[in-house]
């Protein structure tokens, strides 16, 4: 192997030099201290029952999870077929020192589990009537189906008015549930990686923030439409532009869930590509066993979308890294840059031949289910049951019109068994992701055409003034009750944009 490169070498000078004035300077501002450039941190995994809690970090103020005495989220492991259990304390502040959508947070706080297939009701994934405020908790059981597809989902507190700042503070965490080996068996003999996009929040004009967006390579290319400063990079797992081990030829599990509030991830490597096995969760083979991957440049992963993909080591891993591209959000979204979330790094590379002891086996037989071709084709020719229409002025954020209060019935009422035609519209110079819980949905049509590889989601998202149509899946007997859809830009749901559904 040669030394390192001149390029590897500016690039770690200028990481240390980041990471040494991130750590030390001293500011008012908020721009809090984010470690730089080391290696990617392994989040602790943990199996039910477990105790979560929620605190304000001692020295930011800011919401965290707290587990195990760390304040680092762990990552749930579910088999289908099996409970998470947990109790949830809320030991954040009664006086917080953070602003939500209307005055002080007054850090009330819950939790929802997101994209699992499982019951809207207490004490499972219920975000209308389970809250805690300070002191109080919260115990969840929540049974995740055998049919649950294996794949990546998370878990975020979903406190209506002060969902925004606790997502964007970072109480959020990974769920995987076992078994997607049964869909591409080779991932068994892969090693997997974990990589959770969080946000560090940037203060414009502020020094700290300066080096950090000029550790993260953010380019100074125009991006879109959005005007106004910069407000956030990711990390991942933690950390500003992590190193990640991979050898050259080297292939790897790597599992993302994009856990911002706001922030938009097209994901590409450079000289690479990805083989994509699941989206939201959803292995591709449980819809299409004959086409359990699909191979990707790149992906788009508005926030809460997850992806789960093969990814090879390219030929000198040490001048690859793993960026997100320019997002154009509209004229009136937020500005969303290239810049660099990674570095690979093929010196802290795990052996080839690592097999990894995380992905337990599942079931031996793959859950599918094909929605047949006479009935996909009898939906897409039927006019919408029912249309979510994204609207917003200075006062707030809509969906048809109507802006969220928990104390609203439903706006819409859905007889359970029953693939169903929806129409989401976007009727904004900005975008909105589409979020529905409990519930996958295949988005088919863009605008009126055809989508030529459609995917099963649980949060698309939709660009400036574009139509998306849906089917979605109303059939699973165990989603009864009430439960809810929003934008999944947070600030946009704490505002507004949510509605409830009544499964019945
Ligand atoms: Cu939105």
């Amino acid at each position: 192997m040669s030394g390192p490169s001149i390029l590897q070498e500016r690039t770690a000078l200028r990481l240390a030099a980041a990471a040494l004035i991130a750590g030390t300077t001293s500011l008012a501002a908020q721009t809090v201290a984010v470690p730089v450039g080391t290696l990617l941190p392994v989040p602790p995994a943990v199996s039910s029952p477990f105790t979560l809690s929620a605190i304000n970090d001692a020295s930011t103020g800011q919401g965290a999870f707290l587990y195990a005495g760390q304040e680092v989220p762990p990552i749930i492991r579910v088999n289908p077929g099996s409970k998470i259990r947990l109790v949830y304390r809320n030991r954040m502040s009664a006086h917080s020192t953070e602003t939500c959508v209307d005055g002080p947070c007054t850090n009330m706080s819950n939790l929802h589990f997101h994209g699992l297939h499982v019951s809207p009701n207490r004490p499972q994934d219920d975000v209308i009537s389970m809250m805690s405020m300070p002191g109080e908790s919260l115990r969840y059981t929540v049974d995740v189906p055998e049919n649950q597809p294996s794949g990546l989902y998370w878990y975020h507190t979903h406190p209506h008015g002060e969902s925004y700042q606790q997502a964007l503070d970072g109480m959020s965490g990974a769920i995987v549930v076992e078994g997607i080996d049964r869909y591409v068996p080779e991932i068994r003999s892969l090693k997997e990686q974990i990589l959770i996009l969080r946000d560090v929040q940037l203060t414009p004009g502020d020094a700290r923030s300066e080096t950090l967006v000029e550790a993260s390579d953010v380019s100074k290319e125009k991006c879109g439409e959005a005007t106004g400063p910069l407000e956030r990079l990711f990390t991942i797992n933690g950390v500003l532009r992590p190193r990640i081990g991979i050898a050259a030829g080297e292939k790897q599990f790597w599992r993302i869930v994009n856990a911002s509030p706001d922030l938009y991830a097209d994901l590409t490597i450079d000289g690479g590509s990805m083989t994509v096995v699941a989206f939201d969760g959803m292995p591709l083979g449980y819809h299409h066993p004959n086409h359990p991957t699909r191979q990707l440049q790149h992906v788009l992963l508005p926030p809460a979308g997850r992806v789960e993909a093969i990814v090879v080591g390219p030929e000198s891993p040490g001048k690859a890294s793993l960026r997100s591209l320019c997002v154009d959000t509209g004229p009136d979204g937020d500005p969303n840059p290239e810049f660099v979330v990674a570095d690979l790094d093929e010196t802290s590379a795990a052996p080839r031949t690592q097999v990894s002891a995380n992905i337990r086996a599942g079931h031996s037989k793959p859950v599918a289910v094909q929605l047949s071709a006479a009935m996909t084709k009898q939906l897409e020719g039927s006019e919408p049951a029912f249309t979510v229409d994204f609207t917003e002025d200075q006062h707030g954020f809509y969906i048809n019109g109507k802006k969220y209060s928990p104390t609203d019935g439903p706006m819409t009422t859905v007889s359970i068994g029953d693939y169903v035609h929806w129409r989401v519209r976007n009727d904004t110079h900005e975008v909105h992701p589409f979020h529905i819980h409990q519930v996958h949905f295949l988005t088919y049509s863009e605008d009126g055409r055809l989508i030529e590889n459609p995917e099963w989601l649980d949060t698309v998202n939709l660009k400036p003034q574009q139509t998306l149509d849906l089917i979605m899946d109303f059939t699973d007997p165990i989603i009864r009750g009430m439960s809810v859809f929003h934008c999944h830009l947070l600030k946009h749901e704490d505002k507004g944009m949510m509605a409830k559904i009544l499964f019945q």
